[in-house]
């Protein structure tokens, strides 16, 4: 079996078994005037990871490796917003609200596209979410179970929000989850420092994380 050098311990890896998910590298969350920023958050971390997610999914591409990306959005009529979620907090905007990048986090709208440099290629799964993990009320689970995926490499943002959700969901659905250490960012540092180590504590509880040079050598040799 290849092992992929990670923590706690080496990631057992099957390649045929392996794909990405990039995790909500949406406008919305790394620009000005988008939900991240309503909310009151330096969104300039956000942008900083956009190299090393870059070369992460190159080299699923080269290695003929599925890419799969989600984003948080909803539909425009708001009929999957909990109000519970609408509600929360005393943000600047409100999702469903009119911003400088059109209604936050609304299907369809400029603020709520994923980068453009990090932008999915025809053909690669885009997974549309109305939660913060990815499973919640999506197709994640019948995709991943048609293309025979059992082990995830994550990336995107925020760490301990969508991406820890996300991850503590495949898992408890029996994946093994490999979160890309420098590919994923929080607004928060100490709180993507906490994840990490949540993630890998106890023996991989929840999963393992990695190097994104240690994950790309491996898939190189896919
Ligand atoms: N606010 C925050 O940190 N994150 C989110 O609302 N969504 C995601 O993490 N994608």
């Amino acid at each position: 079996m290849a092992e992929i050098k990670a923590e706690p311990f080496a990631f057992p890896v099957n390649h045929d078994q392996l794909a990405l998910v990039v995790i909500d590298m949406q406008r919305d969350f790394a620009e000005p005037g988008g939900f991240g920023a309503s909310l009151g958050n330096d969104v300039s971390r956000i942008t900083r990871i956009v190299p090393d997610v870059k070369r992460l999914i190159q080299g699923f591409r080269n290695a003929g490796l599925p890419v799969i990306h989600t984003m948080e959005c909803h539909r425009p009529d708001l009929s999957d917003l909990p109000p519970a979620k609408r509600d929360r907090g005393n943000p600047t905007l409100r999702i469903g609200d009119e911003g400088p990048m059109g209604r936050i986090l609304i299907s369809g709208e400029p603020g709520t596209a994923i980068l453009p440099e990090l932008a999915p290629l025809k053909g690669e799964v885009v997974i549309e979410k109305p939660g913060k993990g990815a499973f919640y009320a999506t197709e994640l689970g019948e995709v991943l179970q048609d293309k025979g995926i059992k082990q995830l490499v994550f990336a995107g943002v925020t760490t301990e929000v969508c991406v820890q959700t996300t991850m503590r969901e495949a898992n408890d659905r029996g994946y093994e989850c490999l979160l890309a250490e420098e590919a994923t960012e929080s607004y928060f540092p100490e709180f993507k420092a906490a994840a990490i180590a949540m993630i890998r504590a106890q023996g991989a509880i929840v999963g393992w994380t990695a190097r994104v040079d240690d994950i790309l050598e491996s898939i190189a040799h896919a």
